[in-house]
């Protein structure tokens, strides 16, 4: 979702884009151009984010063709914060140790090159109440977290001890309409959608006993782009709303959207009830308000459902909706 976002946001910046790939992921060359309607800026490059050696050949390469790296964006992830329990050492190894792969590389290839590292409130892991900040503990409570931890020492590793550009976002819950299916967001407001439409009647979920800060990815994106580009030293922002929504809140918008009532459909699935759970994050951005300009509060929370909302509505018939157009 944020290398889509962020893609459309570079490329409308006039920026020459490469996308990573793995060779053995579905990815489609065709359908990836399509969605940013073949723009001649937009590259793909095949590299395999954990194993140092492609990590190489992929820099170098790059290197090779476009002769400059400006900014590298680090988001590939497993993003999946559940599936990280059943596959705990994937989430080391591709949300913290491929970190290292880059940085290293960066540093023998191309040291000026200024590095973004998608971290997350995850880090956090929700045990204070209060509002969290860039000065806030780290208590990761999933293997997710925990390798994002490994990646974000190795950001500051490298911009201690080398001195490279290299900035971390931690970056509140995000979405948009291109989040996948499986997070609660997209699936509480695809289920509603459908529910409405008639295809579907119930929706299965797991602990809704949390609350999270939702901020509109593209905002979100906006600010990974000023990380790289406002500072002349590198530093660490938190991006999040300041508010908190309770995971009912979410339901109750969302079914609300179409007047339906979500306890008529919810079903509790003990399934998808997570090992260790975040229960409540909210986050203190004044740092990225100062320094970046972060506005908070761009778009109401209710918008921001309704948007999701109307986007699956219209998937859901059948019509090919445009991402909205948000200010
Ligand atoms: O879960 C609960 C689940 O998977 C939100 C990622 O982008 O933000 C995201 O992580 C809450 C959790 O997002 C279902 O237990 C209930 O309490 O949508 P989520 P997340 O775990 O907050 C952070 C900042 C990231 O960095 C991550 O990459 O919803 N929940 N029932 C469920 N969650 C899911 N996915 N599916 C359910 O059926």
């Amino acid at each position: 979702m944020d290398a889509r976002t962020l893609t459309h946001l570079l490329l409308a910046k006039n920026y020459k884009v490469i996308l990573t790939f793995r060779r053995n992921s579905l990815f489609e060359e065709e359908r990836i151009k399509s969605i940013f309607h073949h723009n001649p800026n937009l590259y793909l490059q095949l590299c395999d984010i954990s194993c140092q050696n492609s990590v190489n050949e992929c820099i170098k390469s790059t290197l090779k063709n476009h002769n400059y790296i400006n900014e590298l964006y680090l988001l590939a992830a497993n993003s999946h914060v559940g599936d990280s329990f059943k596959n705990k050492e994937l989430a080391i190894q591709v949300n913290g140790q491929s970190t290292y792969y880059f940085l290293e590389s960066l540093h023998n290839f191309s040291p000026s090159t200024r590095t973004y590292f998608a971290a997350t409130s995850e880090l956090f892991g929700g045990i204070s109440s209060g509002a969290l900040d860039e000065s806030s503990c780290f208590h990761p409570r999933s293997p997710y977290a925990i390798g994002k931890s490994l990646g974000y020492n190795w950001m500051q590793f490298y911009k201690d001890t080398y001195g490279q550009f290299c900035s971390c976002g931690i970056l509140f819950n995000h979405s948009n309409t291109e989040r996948s299916l499986d997070f609660f967001i997209r699936k509480v407001t695809n289920a509603a959608a459908k529910i409405a439409l008639g295809k579907q009647s119930e929706l299965n979920l797991g602990n809704l006993d949390f609350s999270r800060d939702e901020h509109w990815s593209d905002f979100g994106c906006e600010m990974m782009w000023a990380m790289l580009n406002h500072n002349t030293t590198p530093e660490n922002y938190v991006i999040g709303t300041g508010t908190t929504h309770a995971g009912e809140e979410y339901l109750d918008l969302a079914f609300g959207h179409f007047n339906l009532k979500w306890r008529n459909h919810v079903v509790l699935d003990k399934s998808l009830i997570r090992p260790n759970e975040v229960v409540r994050l909210i986050a203190d951005s004044r740092k990225a308000q100062k320094e970046l300009g972060w506005n908070p509060n761009r778009m109401s929370f209710s918008r921001h459902i309704d948007l999701m909302c109307s986007f699956d509505y219209q998937l859901e018939q059948g019509l090919n909706p445009e991402r909205p157009k948000v200010l």
